[in-house]
């Protein structure tokens, strides 16, 4: 018997682990006919909103992207997808990078798709054009291995390039494949499962994780993953790059 008292989940100053047991909806102006379960946002302490929605076959979501560039992942199922005047649908493993200053329109989705979305605050770089608006499927995109580790695959969605101040990953780790290292880094992540399971070290904290969970990390947040089980461990995630490291 499950006991409702307990929970996979933690949230601590400089990361969290949310497992869908704990999620309660939210309400979003403009977000209609799905439930919208927030998952990492400035409350926290983070710099990057991460958000999973669950769309009915009514589901739509209307909006303007302002200071803030959004990142939508079809994680299950199919949706139509605008951005400023161009309409492409998208299936699971499919996404489209929406920059600032773009209205946005989601809507006939297939019931029970779900979408996750990552949320940056834009920073501009001088000399350089804000990011075009982008549609791409994560299945035609290389996936070399990480660090010379074959057991290690990691495929980076958005272009490498400065314009871009956030980069969106999926990494694939077969079973028993570890990080070679413990990163201890600037960069901020946040991230959801979507295969497999595994060990997550955050701030010498050990946690299991499988698919469907999320992870939170601060800068600094010492991290570290091994993958167990029978499939490889497939994550999502998001970190910001290209930015001058200091204000001092
Ligand atoms: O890109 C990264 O920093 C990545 N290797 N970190 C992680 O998966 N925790
Ligand atoms: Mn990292």
């Amino acid at each position: 018997m499950e006991i409702s008292a307990l929970t996979r989940s933690v949230v601590k100053r400089n990361h969290a682990v949310i497992s869908p047991d704990g999620y309660i909806n939210s309400h979003v102006p403009g977000w209609d006919n799905c439930t919208v379960n927030v998952i990492i946002n400035e409350q926290m302490g983070a710099n990057l909103c991460q958000t999973l929605i669950t769309l009915t076959d009514k589901g739509k979501l209307v909006g303007t992207t302002k200071q803030s560039q959004l990142f939508f992942y079809v994680i299950e199922g199919q949706c139509t997808a605008t951005v400023s005047g161009d309409t492409k649908s998208l299936k699971t493993g499919q996404f489209v990078y929406i920059p600032i200053g773009n209205d946005y329109l989601i809507e006939e989705p297939e019931a029970g798709t779900q979408l996750l979305t990552f949320h940056k605050l834009y920073e501009k770089l001088e000399g350089y054009a804000v990011p075009p608006v982008i549609f791409g499927d994560a299945a035609n995109v290389a996936g070399p291995s990480y660090m010379g580790d074959p057991a290690l695959r990691l495929q980076v969605l958005l272009p490498d390039e400065l314009s871009f101040d956030m980069a969106v990953n999926i990494f694939t780790y077969d079973p028993g494949g570890h990080l070679p290292l413990v990163e201890t880094h600037i960069m901020e992540h946040g991230l959801i499962y979507l295969q497999g399971q595994g060990v997550y070290m955050l701030d010498q904290n050990w946690y299991p994780i499988k698919k469907g969970d999320s992870i939170w990390m601060a800068p600094y947040c010492q991290q570290w993953f091994t993958a167990m089980g029978k499939e490889p461990a497939v994550y999502i995630y998001y970190k910001n790059v290209n930015r001058f490291p200091t204000t001092v």
